[in-house]
């Protein structure tokens, strides 16, 4: 277990495995199968930044705790008109946040399904950038049966990821799909047995964690500029901003402009 600053957790489990570069992030709802109300999503903010600005992570873990669900998505409970309505008593879709913050995370996330990915929990999968799955686990868009849906990333991501024929049968008719059948349409990366999953996952992991960092950086932000436009290529700059900073280029800028002189940029090729 590891500490994510401010009040203590309810919903939410944050665990790092010492000296590996792992965190990892469970919801812990298991007795409405991981369903998030806002206080949920508030925590899971939290953690995912915690993961974020900790130099020792390199690689997140998101998953539900129990095997029979990853997330069955807004807690229908807690559901009012206008969003979700949490202790504020103020209505919120506080989820869509938490996709931009996983989207945009700097390092790969990786869900690891057992059980259900259903509604809302079924586009947190997807904003992931790797899924493991269970043999048990359970694929599907619930919105269009209990009067919801998400039209943002849940559809944009989700054609993408499986295509637009695929896409359209899985919102339109609301099924729910296998693991295998997951697969087959390319919307998870593996399938194991439901006793091997965190040993499967710690492998993808361990292996990603031998490659650069910054490498899987970069494709990150590159892979989702390709999709996400403005914000996209916002992403995509900043890395490039970042690696000129670490540049002797940059530093000249920088550095001159410290020391009170024109800087020097003569020196310094124009690359065909
Ligand atoms: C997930 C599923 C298929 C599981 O079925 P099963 O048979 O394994 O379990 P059961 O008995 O349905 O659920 C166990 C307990 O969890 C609660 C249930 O009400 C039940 O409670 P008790 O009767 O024991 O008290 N539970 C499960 N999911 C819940 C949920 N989402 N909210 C509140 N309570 C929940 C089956 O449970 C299921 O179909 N669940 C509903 C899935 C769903 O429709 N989710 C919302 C989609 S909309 C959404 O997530 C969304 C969006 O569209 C846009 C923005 C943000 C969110």
């Amino acid at each position: 277990k590891a500490e994510v600053p401010g009040p203590e957790l309810e919903d939410v489990l944050y665990e790092k495995a010492e000296g590996e570069g792992i965190a990892k992030i469970t919801i812990n709802r298991p007795e409405r199968r991981n369903a998030f109300r806002p206080e949920t999503v508030k925590e899971l903010s939290r953690a995912f930044n915690e993961a974020r600005d900790d130099p020792d992570v390199g690689v997140i873990i998101f998953t539900g705790q129990g095997s029979l669900a990853f997330c069955s998505g807004g807690d229908q409970h807690f559901r009012g008109r206008g969003g979700y309505v949490g202790n504020d008593r103020v209505p919120r879709l506080n989820v869509l946040d938490l996709q931009v913050q996983i989207r945009r995370l700097p390092k790969p996330v990786v869900a690891m399904v057992a059980g259900y990915a259903v509604g809302g929990g079924h586009v947190l999968h997807m904003v992931c950038d790797l899924t493991i799955a269970a043999d048990n686990a359970v694929f599907g868009q619930t919105g269009p049966k209990v009067g919801s849906f998400d039209a943002g990333y849940g559809c944009s991501i989700m054609a993408r990821t499986i295509g637009q024929k695929k896409a359209r049968e899985m919102w339109f008719l609301a099924r729910m799909y296998t693991a295998k059948e997951a697969l087959d349409m390319g919307l998870i990366n593996t399938v194991v047995p439901v006793a091997r999953l965190e040993e499967e996952t710690l492998i993808w992991c361990r292996e990603m964690l031998r490659n650069s960092p910054m490498a899987l950086r970069v494709l990150k932000s590159s892979l989702n500029a390709v999709d996400d436009g403005g914000a996209g290529l916002q992403e995509l700059g900043g890395n490039a901003t970042l690696l000129f900073y670490g540049s002797e280029e940059g530093s000249e800028g920088r550095e001159a402009y410290v020391e009170g002189r024109a800087p020097d940029f003569s020196k310094f090729k124009r690359l065909p």
